[in-house]
């Protein structure tokens, strides 16, 4: 068998595969703790790594290692099959290793993603979180970007038979080769590649292998295009506020030195050298 890497590349080709990453935590009751757990485990939690609106995703994503913290017994838990994800119970918080391997025709290497759990109520309402015992949840929305994939990859990541018609294929561009993939790189990773995506043709059956997200969001599931539309608008007001604050900042900044001028200049100062 070839080995994966010497697999042919489809040029100028880069595909994305959105994903979710994330925890759930909840408050033991004290009335009702599962057998087992130790009286100091104040919280039972799971982290996974999912499909968006929770669809199979392990056509391309082919086993997940969550590494815990090193109090945990065999903190390094490997899961290879949907799904990927890792339920526990303890009483701190930590930060989170979680390594993605690709399906071995894909060629490409893990990739290392990074998440803090989350157990304790958080942001503006914590408190009123703290008091209802409330789930705290803290997920992130990822791209994974497949640059120039491998023949036999592409095959996969855009067949899967009656639904393939969905795939986002689009031009890489200058996406380079070596099939890197994004995940992993945090915001700044996702290159051009995906943004181009998100202008490409989304109007596939959504069923089977695609990169579509849902148009509006749902109690189950957030990630959407109207969520992003909401995400942009928010950007958009958030850049006008730090122009008009960069605005008074100036004006401030140039009546100082205005005042400044007017003072070397009682004192008898030379002006400053510009
Ligand atoms: C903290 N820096 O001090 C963190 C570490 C570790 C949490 C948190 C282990 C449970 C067990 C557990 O909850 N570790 O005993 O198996 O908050």
């Amino acid at each position: 068998m070839p080995a994966p890497a010497a697999n042919k590349r489809v040029k100028g080709v880069s595909i994305y595969r959105p994903f979710v990453y994330g925890n759930v935590a909840r408050p033991i009751d004290p009335d009702k703790r599962p057998e087992g757990v130790p009286s100091d485990h104040s919280h039972q939690w799971t982290v996974w790594v999912k499909g968006v609106n929770d669809e199979d995703i392990s056509y391309w994503l082919r086993k997940v290692q969550f590494k815990l913290h090193d109090t945990y017994a065999n903190s390094l838990r490997t899961i290879d099959q949907p799904p990927f994800e890792v339920t526990e119970t303890g009483w701190g918080e930590f930060e989170l290793t979680i390594k993605l391997y690709f399906v071995p025709e894909s060629g490409e290497k893990a990739q290392t993603l990074w998440h803090s759990l989350k157990i304790h109520p958080y942001g503006p309402d914590a408190e009123t979180q703290r008091a209802e015992r409330r789930p705290v949840i803290s997920q992130n929305y990822e791209e994974v970007i497949f640059n120039e994939p491998s023949e036999q990859f592409y095959e996969i990541l855009t067949g899967g038979g009656a639904g393939g018609t969905g795939a986002v294929v689009v031009a890489g561009g200058k996406g380079g080769r070596g099939g890197k993939a994004a995940a992993g790189k945090g915001r700044g990773g996702k290159g051009a590649a995906a943004a181009a995506a998100r202008g490409g043709d989304l109007s596939g059956s959504g069923v089977g292998r695609t990169a579509e997200i849902p148009l509006r969001s749902t109690k189950e599931n957030i990630y959407s295009r109207d969520t992003e539309g909401k995400e942009l608008d928010r950007m958009k007001e958030a850049i006008k506020k730090v122009d008009e604050l960069i605005g008074e900042e100036r004006e401030k900044l140039s009546k100082r030195e205005a005042l400044l001028e007017s003072l070397r200049k009682a004192e008898g100062v030379p002006p400053k050298r510009k």
